[in-house]
């Protein structure tokens, strides 16, 4: 998929208070601003508009647009984050992407479903079970994407403490190419309807950074990463570092702080 538009929203002042089970010490605001403009230049440079909500300290997780809503070659989808304190993001994402949409189909109480959970593979969604996901929230939007034509499947990644979202475990670069650590290569390669031509395995030391983006001709990927990053060289990719460690602090992937379409 060929992306023009993305989707962000720089952190709050009240950042550094949401969630987090990092024990990584508290974010620094003013660096995590630095770092989240350099991530807004990295899309541009990527060649994507970039539309940038207005922060609101009521939602001190509001920078991971991510886990707002969906976006599909035929329209986007309004998630229900399963954290009672995120629910309320999703009004801001719903005024933007209005401008971009007539329909917005969205989830529904007691459906909790987070982006993050959400995996797309050309036209199949992996739909990660979380403790944000439930299987209420994973019925509808299984719905909503098969009105579209969309396939899509779960994965219960519950069992796995690591995770907070499916994609912090797993990136599709497409082509058939993924991501992942080598405990979801099996996994990935026995699924049906996902093509699987190649898997680049993160070590275990850099599962942070397996949470990339491929858009149009480059891998964004979280700085600090050596091996991932000559991997990706290795397989042909262009990798393009950007430093995350104010977001890490929050539990916060790369691919979380935009949306992009
Ligand atoms: C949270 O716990 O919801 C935020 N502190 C981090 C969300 C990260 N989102 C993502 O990986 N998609």
């Amino acid at each position: 998929m060929h992306f023009t538009r993305a989707i962000v929203r720089p952190p709050a002042v009240s950042f550094a208070t949401g969630l987090s089970s990092a024990a990584e010490g508290p974010p620094d605001l003013n660096l995590a601003l630095a770092q989240h403009a350099a991530y807004v230049q990295a899309l541009r440079d990527c060649g994507l508009t970039v539309t940038a909500l207005a922060p609101d300290a009521a939602y001190p997780d509001g920078t991971f647009v991510e886990d707002t809503a969906i976006m599909t070659g035929r329209g986007a989808i309004l998630m229900r984050p399963g954290a009672p304190s995120r629910e309320g993001e999703v009004r801001g994402m719903t005024q933007c992407l209005r401008n971009f949409y007539d329909e917005l189909p969205s989830i529904f109480a007691p459906g909790t479903v987070d982006g993050g959970d959400i995996c797309e593979a050309d036209g199949h969604f992996l739909i990660g079970i979380s403790a944000r996901t439930n299987e209420q929230g994973a019925r509808q939007l299984t719905e909503h994407l098969a009105r579209w034509g969309y396939a899509s499947s779960t994965l219960d990644i519950r069992s796995n403490p690591a995770l907070l979202h499916l994609k912090s475990g797993i990136a599709y670069l497409g082509d058939g190419a993924w991501l992942t650590h080598a405990g979801n290569e099996a996994e990935l390669r026995t699924r049906r309807g996902i093509a699987v031509r190649d898997v680049i395995l993160a070590p275990p030391s850099e599962a942070y950074a397996a949470n990339c983006v491929r858009i149009n001709d480059v891998v964004l990927v979280a700085a600090g990463y050596p091996g991932i990053r000559a991997s990706l060289e290795k397989h042909g990719y262009r990798p393009v570092a950007l430093d995350m460690s104010e977001f890490r602090k929050m539990d916060g992937g790369l691919s979380c702080l935009s949306l992009r379409f």
